[in-house]
């Protein structure tokens, strides 16, 4: 068990590392995204998922100086990358506590500067409970994020339980289809069908839509039947370190 006294060492230790997992264009098959993964590389023990922290992160309050980290080394990749000639969104994810969080826009705002960024290379990804439980609040930094011209996804799509209505009001990029609907898309007509619906109403809303757990040549070919724009899953590639995922882009290009 995760206790908080760790969580604040691995803080000020600088324990934590991320991970990019890329995310393929369909039309031109090719990275043009990567979602920011984060890791905890614990000193006894070792590599700690998200999955283990970030509760305890959030209960505790210190998802606060954990996001601000994630924001700042996010900056720092999408410089790097991009100043080896690369055009790569890097889409980081957030949690409800830093979207209520006042500080959180003017902590972006620096860290693109300091890095000298373009705020296009940046993305944000809030699940739909976010946008519905604190709507105002939520509203108020994705229309100034993106007024910088950075872009907002909708995470884990399909999965919250949550009316559609935020879909008309908010400013917002990409639906990202949560990987239960594309795990038996193959097999289950129901997932296709919700899938096929998703698309067709993301498009109608002038939205694009990026699938998640993506793992079979099958599931690919039914996401590019039906017009959908982007795929992640382990099919192309899981979450791996900055270095590997620059040789994958060296590779493709
Ligand atoms: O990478 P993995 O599949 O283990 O991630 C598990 C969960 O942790 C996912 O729901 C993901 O959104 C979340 N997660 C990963 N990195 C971050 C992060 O930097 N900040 C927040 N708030 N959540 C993250
Ligand atoms: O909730 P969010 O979408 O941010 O979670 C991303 C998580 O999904 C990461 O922990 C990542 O490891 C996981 N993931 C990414 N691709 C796949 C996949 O193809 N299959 C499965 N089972 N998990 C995946
Ligand atoms: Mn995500
Ligand atoms: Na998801």
């Amino acid at each position: 068990i995760i206790i908080e006294q760790e969580l604040r060492q691995a803080i000020k230790n600088n324990e934590f590392e991320l991970y990019l997992q890329p995310i393929i264009d369909i039309k031109t098959n090719c990275i043009n995204k990567a979602e920011a993964l984060i890791r905890w590389n614990h000193p006894v023990k070792g590599l700690i998922n998200p999955d283990d922290f970030i509760p305890v992160a959030e209960r505790s309050g210190l998802i606060i100086a954990i996001g601000e980290w994630v924001i700042s080394r996010s900056c720092q990749i999408a410089k790097e990358i991009s100043e080896l000639g690369f055009n790569i969104k890097i889409s980081m994810n957030l949690s409800p506590s830093q979207v209520a969080d006042d500080s959180l826009f003017s902590y972006l705002s620096a860290c693109i500067y300091d890095n000298e960024i373009n705020p296009c290379l940046l993305e944000l990804e809030v699940t739909e409970d976010v946008l519905v439980d604190d709507y105002s609040v939520a509203e108020k930094l994705l229309s100034k994020a993106r007024t910088i011209g950075m872009s907002v996804s909708v995470d884990d799509f399909g999965t919250g339980y949550s009316s559609l209505s935020y879909l008309k009001k908010l400013p917002l990029d990409y639906l990202k289809i949560d990987r239960t609907f594309i795990k038996e898309i193959v097999a289950d007509d129901n997932d296709k069908a919700i899938v096929r619906a998703v698309i067709a109403m993301a498009h109608n809303l002038n939205l694009c839509v990026t699938a998640e757990g993506v793992e079979t040549q099958e599931q690919l070919s039914f996401l590019v039947d039906n017009a959908c724009n982007s795929v992640q899953g382990y099919m192309f590639s899981r979450p791996i370190n900055v270095d590997y995922f620059i040789k994958l882009l060296n590779e493709q290009s």
